[in-house]
């Protein structure tokens, strides 16, 4: 019995962290009106989104996208149409790909790729995750 339950049990409490660190939304008000206009969207995974309302017309105009702390896009309505009129894209902090709305007929242009010649030239790096490893398979339990 009590080789079924201890798995159980230690597969519940890491599950409970990791619902802990799940989606957080956080707003702020810059311009003190009453009426959030920066959002920060964390979705509990090391990825976060920065929306920002640049105009205080409470939708947001800039949106950054982070990973694991580096931004890693940039999208931004530069005359509050609502549509994007300039999307970034980094990698390493460098920006490396552009797409510009630099004839203003709506539709974006491509300014400039380099992510091919940052990808092949992207150091090899390991990333080494602190997930749990899960218990349940294990065979061997330590004495009951
Ligand atoms: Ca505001
Ligand atoms: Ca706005
Ligand atoms: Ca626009």
């Amino acid at each position: 019995m009590h080789k079924i339950i201890i798995p159980f049990i230690i597969i519940s409490l890491a599950f409970g962290g990791y619902v802990c660190a799940a989606e957080e939304t956080r707003t702020a008000d810059r311009n003190n009106d009453g009426k959030p206009d920066t959002w920060i969207i964390y979705d509990g995974k090391g990825s976060r989104t920065t929306q920002v309302d640049l105009n205080f017309d409470g939708k947001p105009d800039m949106y950054s996208y982070y990973q694991n702390g580096q931004r890693v896009k940039l999208e931004v309505d530069v005359n509050y149409d609502g549509k994007l009129d300039q999307v970034n894209e980094y990698m390493d902090n460098k920006l490396v790909r552009m797409q510009k709305d630099s004839n203003k007929d709506g539709k974006l242009e491509l300014i400039f790729d380099r992510t091919d010649f940052y990808s092949s030239q992207k150091k090899h790096t390991e990333y080494y995750k602190t997930y749990p490893q899960t218990l349940g398979d294990s065979k061997t339990l330590p004495e009951k």
